[in-house]
């Protein structure tokens, strides 16, 4: 097949798909060894409370026996420290199983190895905290401190809101203002850029933080360049949707983007006739909010929520977004609390009927293209 073919090919594909929903990674909810679940609003304090009580288990050690200590052997067998097997209605006494759950579980979370359920190893069970098992058929799926792979997939700590990378990695105290910069094979337009800028600007909007570009692409704090397939990070990227872009947590700082997507860098999104149109700003928000050391949230309105569709635009920080960075970073005094008046996300329901002309608007989008097929060693 020669490369016109080929072309032709890809755009029968890519006008044969409908909006196609990208997901990074759904969570399980973990609330289910929470005792005696109400509704609504109370459930969702109960919940909270029956967390609490396991803060109340500090101190505990073998041979006695503890109110309620059988959930918190529920939650140990629901990550894989308790085996599966029989018998599962768990006791209240503090056994030999409970012990060495909490020991492997101690050992996992860096924590002092001591099988007593002291405050520390309380605190790190009460986090939320991603719904996979820690230990799957007797081995350890947790990476230790020093077998830190270069792009490590987070094992997201969650509930029912935002998250953040084991570790909790951030830019450092005191921080102030981070740099970034382009790629300088990617020559980037000034109205690209301005995309990007109008990225940061949100999170900057709710957090001390600020963002500056520079023009020295290894001297910046963060550094963004499109890229195609196998790009040098062991992360390569596969064409037309799939993985969009990835973001390393802090400090790397590195954001990468897959050259191949149909871009869209202004334009209403939501009426591009491409079905592969990806929106930018939409896709930047939320990889600079990894950048910044959020996971995913379980939040659907959440920019870090794991799932956007191709021709839909999300830029604006969700509550739970900005409660995640300001965890993190603290809030900006010129916060007002809210995110909306800012920058208003164009409602697609009226289906861009433009007000002021008449019949239906014609939109106009730029997309970004690439001539080049590979880079690598970034
Ligand atoms: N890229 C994934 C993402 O950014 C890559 C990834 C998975 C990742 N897990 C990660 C990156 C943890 C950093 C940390 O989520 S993607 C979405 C979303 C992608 C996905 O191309 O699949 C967005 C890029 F969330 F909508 F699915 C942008 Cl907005
Ligand atoms: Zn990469
Ligand atoms: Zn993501």
């Amino acid at each position: 097949m020669n490369q016109s073919q080929l072309i032709t090919l890809a755009f029968a594909i890519s006008f044969s798909l409908a909006n196609v929903v990208v997901s990074a990674r759904l969570f399980p909810n973990i609330s289910s060894f929470l005792p005696e679940p109400a509704h609504g609003h109370a459930q969702a304090y109960a919940q909270a409370h029956a967390w609490d009580a396991f803060l109340n288990f500090a101190g505990c050690h073998r041979g006695d026996s503890y109110h309620g200590l059988k959930n918190l052997k529920s939650y140990f067998q629901r990550f894989g420290y308790i085996p599966h097997a029989p018998p599962s209605n768990f006791s209240d006494e503090f056994d030999d199983a409970l012990e060495s759950a909490i020991k492997a579980y101690q050992k996992n979370f860096n924590l002092n190895v001591s099988g007593v359920l002291d405050a520390a190893t309380l605190q790190q069970i009460v986090l939320p905290r991603c719904g996979n098992a820690d230990i799957i058929n007797g081995t350890t799926t947790m990476k230790k401190e020093n077998e830190t792979a270069s792009f490590t997939k987070p094992r997201f700590h969650t509930v029912a809101h935002y998250t953040l990378f084991p570790g909790m990695p951030r830019w450092p105290e005191g921080t102030e203002e981070l740099t970034y910069a382009f790629f300088p094979g990617n020559d980037l337009s000034e109205s690209v850029r301005a995309v990007f800028a109008a990225a940061f600007a949100r999170w900057a909007e709710v957090t001390r933080l600020t963002f500056r570009e520079t023009a020295s692409y290894f001297g910046a704090d963060i550094r963004i360049g499109f890229f195609s397939g196998d790009h040098g990070d062991g992360e390569p990227f596969d064409g037309s949707l799939g993985t969009l872009a990835h973001a390393f947590s802090p400090t790397n700082g590195r954001f990468h983007l897959d050259a191949a997507e149909d871009w869209v860098v202004s334009g209403d999104v939501t009426r591009s006739a491409l079905a592969t149109a990806v929106d930018l700003e939409s896709v930047a928000v939320h990889e600079i909010g990894h950048l910044l050391g959020l996971g995913h949230s379980s939040v659907e309105e959440a920019v870090m929520f794991p799932t956007i569709s191709s021709r839909k635009k999300k830029v604006v920080l969700a509550k739970d977004d900005v409660e995640g960075i300001q965890f993190l970073y603290g809030s900006n005094p010129n916060y007002n609390g809210s995110t909306a008046t800012s920058a208003p996300e164009r409602d697609a329901s009226n289906g861009g009927i433009c007000v002021t002309c008449v019949g239906p608007s014609r939109s106009v989008f730029t997309l970004l293209t690439f001539a080049f097929a590979h880079f690598a060693l970034l």
